[in-house]
Order: C-alpha cells, then structure tokens, then sequence
C-alpha cells in the first residue's frame, strides 16, 4: 500500500537565504529551482520574498524555505529580520561583472554578523551560460571559497545549469551537520547518566532491589 504525506510533513524545515548584488540573478535561481521558471526581464526585487521547496535527503523530507530580497541597498527589507533562523545561505555573484564578484567580501561579512558561524555558504557565480562574457574566472571563484572556506559552484538559472545542484548540496551539507549534532547530544545524555569517574554511590540504603529478588532472605 502506498504511503501518501501531505504537502505539510516534514522531518525538518531549513531557512536558506539568498544573498549578492542586484542583478546577478537570485530571484531566477529562486524561481528555476523552486517553480522552474526563468524570467529574462525580472524586475528588481523589492522588499522580502520567499519560496518553499520540499524535498527528499538522505531519507528525510526536507522542506526548505528560501528567502529572497533586493540587492539594492533603498529596496532592502530590515537586515537582522532577514537573516534570523538561517541555517544556509547562497552568495550570488554574476560571472560576466567583475564588481559584483568584488562585493562579494561586503556580503559575507553582514552575513557573518548576522547569523551562526555554523551556517553553511555557498558562493555561487551565476549565468555561467554567457561564456563570451565571462568577467570572473571560475579559478578565481573557487580561490575566493577556499580562502573563505565556502562551498563553490557555478550555476545558469536560465539554462538550468547546477541550480538543483547547489541548493541540494547547501540541504544536505546543513541535514548532515544536524543529523551530528543530534547524535552528539544523545551521546552526552547517556554518558551524563553514567556516574562519573571517582563518585561515590551509596548501596548500602538500598536493599529493595535484592529483597525483590528474594536472594538474601534465608
Ligand atoms: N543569461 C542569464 N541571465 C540571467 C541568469 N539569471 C538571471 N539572469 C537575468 O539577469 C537579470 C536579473 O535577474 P534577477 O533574478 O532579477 O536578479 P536579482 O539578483 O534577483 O536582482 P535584485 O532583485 O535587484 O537584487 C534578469 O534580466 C534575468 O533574466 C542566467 O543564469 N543567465
Ligand atoms: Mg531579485
């Protein structure tokens, strides 16, 4: 018999973040991934948008939640409301303009006073498709993520290049690091339980136990 779920059931909701200058394309990696459309004249986004996906990892349904917002510095919504409860951010870049790779640095910085140092970054450098007018290196790209210690990859919303791919490695690098620490914490209950080394445990009081069995009673 087949197991239905519903839209709403899920073993974990991870809010992702999009994050870069105006125009590098995160409201189309947005779309292409969560609707898979792609719009050549978008308009800049204003204010807060999201977007939910649910998916499958690791054998757990995932749902995740993507936030969205406007580039543009006088469209943007109220930085710290943005970025509460993140726990994955996708760091745009537009491989054919040179200055938005430049603001990159800008980026990470309000995003690391902002959130965890836990949370898991990917620096993405869309529109991988314009080949002729590539501005940024993937080498370059990459170097940037090593020295910044971030998860790379270059995606084409407009071509559906990598853009399942990059969301579904943040997803499932963030499942990874809960399904950890779970397993830690459970490991710390039962060893809080055990008594520590050099205690002192006091058997003598309680005899109920053998008398139950009945062992020492002729
Ligand atoms: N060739 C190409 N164009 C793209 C790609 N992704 C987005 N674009 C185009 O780039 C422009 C900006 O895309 P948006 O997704 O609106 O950019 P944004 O980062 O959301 O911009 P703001 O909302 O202003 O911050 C649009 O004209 C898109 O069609 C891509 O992968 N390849
Ligand atoms: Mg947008």
């Amino acid at each position: 018999m087949a197991v239905y779920r519903s839209e709403d059931e899920y073993d974990y909701l991870f809010k992702l973040v999009l994050i870069g200058d105006s125009g590098v394309g995160k409201s189309n990696l947005l779309s292409r991934f969560t609707k898979n459309e792609f719009n050549l004249e978008s308009k800049s986004t204003i204010g807060v948008e999201f977007a939910t996906k649910t998916l499958n990892i690791d054998g757990k349904v995932i749902k995740a939640q993507i936030w969205d917002t406007a580039g543009q510095e006088r469209y943007r919504a109220i930085t710290s409301a943005y970025y509460r409860g993140a726990v994955g951010a996708l760091l745009v870049y537009d491989v054919t303009r040179r200055p938005t790779f430049e603001n990159v640095t800008r980026w990470l910085k309000e995003l690391r006073d902002h959130t965890d140092p836990n949370i898991v970054v990917m620096l993405i450098g869309n529109k991988s498709d314009l080949r002729h007018l590539v501005a940024v290196s993937t080498e370059d790209g990459k170097e940037l993520a090593e020295r910044e210690s971030l998860y790379f990859m270059e995606t084409s919303a407009l071509e559906a290049t990598n853009v399942d791919k990059a969301f579904t490695e943040v997803l499932t690098e963030i499942h990874r690091i809960v399904s950890r620490k779970a397993v830690e914490a459970a490991n710390e209950a039962a060893t809080s339980s055990v008594p520590a080394r050099g205690e002192t445990i006091n058997i003598k009081d309680d005899t109920s136990g053998w008398k139950r069995l009945g062992c020492c009673s002729s």
